[in-house]
């Protein structure tokens, strides 16, 4: 006998997710992701110049927005000059800019969306030494200095709330359910209080945004050719900003050093079970979150991994990607590579023996991939091509007892997230600031540009591409548009993005995509409160907004 669970929406995230899984024998036999909102983005970009792309396809997204900018100016300016090259300022900003928002947004997840599924509310209220709580505080990392009276003012605040009746945020939960108990009260309680702490911190870093962009969410200072920012400071201003920028990465660094990343041990520590549940088989890194160089050295490599063989990272080429609709609610049923894809929507209702998403199916050499931190650090880990990668996974296996296997699961996709904020951090503080305060300091430079001139190609038809990183993975843009008469006008738009692969439904073969994988095995304790299926879907970071866009 089976049973189904629908959860709907599932909350946590960003956007409209549906998932439903069918239990035997209190495990997961079969999963179904639907992304229940169409937005339209592809169409509403038809006609628009490429030049206004960018402003438009921000909007895609109010967690990753600056990525999806940055990404639409870069497939424009790929249809000018494959190797186009913009002013090192740029280069370094964008960066920046780049960094802000994947340190941000993992902190943000991790806390926000993603931590309840594994501290039950209830039992850290239920901690009563607070000696015993600053213990095992220090025992987690000897840079805690956080004393009784303070975890005893975090327990009045969560108390405070739980007695109010108005739980806010902290409603719904799936308190008291037996999967939290490997997590003791004092632990607990310590996770709630970084967890409060989170919420500010996650407002220092994203500053960056406001100081290099104008403003957060969607920054204003993208230019398809650079930025627009004025390079040209004298002393006090420079001064200003380098001592803000570096402030803000010392107090986002410090953070990671000290609370997240030794917290998602914590957790992988507390719960052993989830390093074999959740995997998937193949990941797929675009590569990229900063270039290095000018000459487009990337911070993460390019690489496919197939049949978890880690060791046998494969090349990535582009013309192997497709998109399937034969299972969502779009017209037509060919597999189609972007570069020629269709958005044509056409709903005909929940049907999960037929099409059940607004998302559609992308797949790499036929196969489903999942992208995001895990893919990233895997094919960095796997190609030996990152030192820092290699020594961070290697320091988080030690502590946590892992195998280099158990990295293919729902606790390795947290932990990968947590190991690459830190190296994102790291390079924020200790290089991408300091590299640009070397070049525009007006005591050694007089370097304030920021931008190239351009003109769009004059042939009748241009298109453009890109691929590259964005917080939850693999994200591409492809552009075409007709340059006649000076009017440019797009012609076809088409992204495929981070949750897409990861969420989007079957495809014309009927086989499942990463999540719906992901799910199969997981064990289901009790069917109305599924902890367990959150846990695993919570892993990938959901973006259903990104996702059908
Ligand atoms: Ni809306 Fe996004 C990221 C992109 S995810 S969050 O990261 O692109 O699909
Ligand atoms: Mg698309």
């Amino acid at each position: 006998m089976s049973s189904k669970i629908v959860i709907d929406p599932i909350t946590r995230i960003e956007g409209h997710l549906r998932v439903e899984t069918e239990v035997a024998d209190g495990q997961v036999i079969k999963a179904w992701s639907t992304g229940t909102l169409f937005r339209g983005i592809e169409p509403i970009l038809k006609n628009r110049d490429p030049r206004d792309a960018w402003m438009i396809t921000q909007r895609v997204c109010g967690v990753c927005t600056y990525v999806h900018g940055i990404t639409s100016i870069r497939a424009v300016e790929n249809s000018i000059d494959s190797f186009f090259t913009v002013p090192e300022n740029a280069r370094i900003i964008r960066n920046l800019l780049g960094g802000a928002q994947f340190v941000h947004d993992h902190i943000v997840h991790f806390y926000a969306l993603h931590l309840l599924d594994w501290v039950d509310v209830t039992r850290a209220i239920a901690a009563t030494d607070m000696d015993a709580v600053v213990t095992a505080d220090q025992a987690i990392s000897s840079s805690r200095t956080r004393d009784a009276a303070f975890f005893a003012d975090v327990k009045q605040r969560l108390s405070d709330i739980a007695g109010s009746g108005q739980l806010g945020p902290l409603a719904n939960g799936y308190w008291g359910h037996s999967g939290y108990t490997n997590l003791s009260p004092e632990l607990s309680l310590i996770m709630m209080a970084d967890y409060l702490d989170a919420l500010r911190i996650q407002t220092r870093i994203i500053k960056i945004h406001a100081l290099l962009g104008g403003k957060n969410p969607h920054p204003q200072s993208m230019l398809i050719g650079g930025v627009s920012l004025d390079l040209a400071m004298d002393e006090s201003q420079w001064s200003a900003l380098y001592s803000d920028l570096n402030n803000l990465c010392y107090e986002a660094k410090t953070f990671v050093d000290t609370f997240y990343l030794p917290d998602v041990a914590v957790i992988a520590s507390a719960y052993p079970e989830y390093r074999a549940i959740g995997g998937t088989d193949n990941l797929l890194c675009f590569g990229g979150v900063a270039d290095l160089s000018s000459a487009g050295d990337l911070m993460f490599p390019r690489g496919a991994i197939f049949n978890r063989a880690t060791g046998s990272v494969q090349a990535v080429n582009e013309a192997a990607i497709t998109e399937h609709v034969a299972r969502s609610w779009y017209a037509g049923s060919a597999a189609l590579n972007p570069a020629s894809g269709a958005t044509a929507p056409s709903y005909t209702g929940l049907d999960l023996d037929e099409k059940y998403s607004w998302l559609k199916a992308p797949r790499y050499n036929g196969q489903p991939m999942e992208v995001g931190p895990l893919a990233r650090v895997m094919v960095a880990y796997g190609l030996g091509a990152v030192p820092a990668i290699t020594q961070l996974v290697g320091d988080f296996l030690a502590n946590t007892g892992m195998a280099l296997s158990d990295m293919y699961s729902t606790i390795g996709r947290t932990a990968a997230r947590a190991i690459e904020t830190k190296f994102i951090i790291d390079s924020m503080y200790a290089d991408w600031v300091n590299e640009l305060m070397n070049r525009i300091n007006p005591q050694f430079t007089t370097d304030t540009v920021g931008r190239v001139g351009f003109t769009l190609p004059p042939q009748p038809t241009c298109s453009g591409s890109f691929l590259t990183e964005a917080p939850r993975g693999a994200l591409g843009h492809w552009v075409s548009y007709s340059s006649g008469g000076g009017n440019p006008q797009i012609v076809n738009y088409q992204m495929v993005v981070p949750s897409t692969w990861n969420f989007g439904p079957r495809d014309l073969s009927d086989v499942a995509g990463p999540v719906e994988q992901a799910l199969i095995g997981t064990p289901v304790v009790n069917q109305q409160q599924p902890l367990e299926v959150l846990r695993t879907v919570h892993s990938f970071d959901p973006c259903i907004a990104c996702a059908v866009h």
